[in-house]
């Protein structure tokens, strides 16, 4: 009796599956815009933004893996800094990202005015510069 009961729910989940159209899991990254993927020593650092790159204070996420194997990186201290080159200027309000789970940090970037910008993202050690990427962002 137990076998033919598991039997029973055996076939009502496969023809459970079958019939509904589940849509296909999606990575969470697709979610997001990805600014740009630089590689340091054996960290892959990758900038994403919550949203098109915007006037205003704009989510910035960005993920740390260890290659070859792909582990998370968890201890990174990061400061970003935007610049718009063209006029000479920065901006106020921005928020270094930090660490939120599974190799990845959070934090705010703030653009004043459309148009070229810079990111500089750098990697700190104590208060000595490991590492500076900058990644090119047009902000409409
Ligand atoms: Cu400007």
């Amino acid at each position: 009796m137990k076998h033919l009961l598991q039997l029973l729910v055996a076939v009502l989940l496969t023809v459970g599956c079958s019939t509904t159209t589940e849509p296909t899991p999606t990575d969470p990254t697709d979610e997001l815009v990805l600014i740009g993927t630089d590689t340091v020593n054996t960290h892959e650092v990758s900038l994403y933004f919550e949203t098109a790159p915007h006037v205003g204070m704009n989510t910035v996420l960005i993920r740390v893996v260890q290659l070859p194997q792909k582990t998370t990186v968890e201890t990174v201290i990061w400061k970003i800094d935007p610049t718009m080159p063209s006029m000479g200027h920065g901006s106020p309000g921005n928020v270094h990202p930090v660490h939120h789970g599974n190799g990845w940090y959070r934090g705010t970037c703030n653009f004043t005015m459309t148009g070229d910008w810079d990111i500089a993202l750098t990697r700190m050690d104590h208060d000595t510069i490991v590492h500076t990427t900058h990644f090119p962002v047009v902000v409409k």
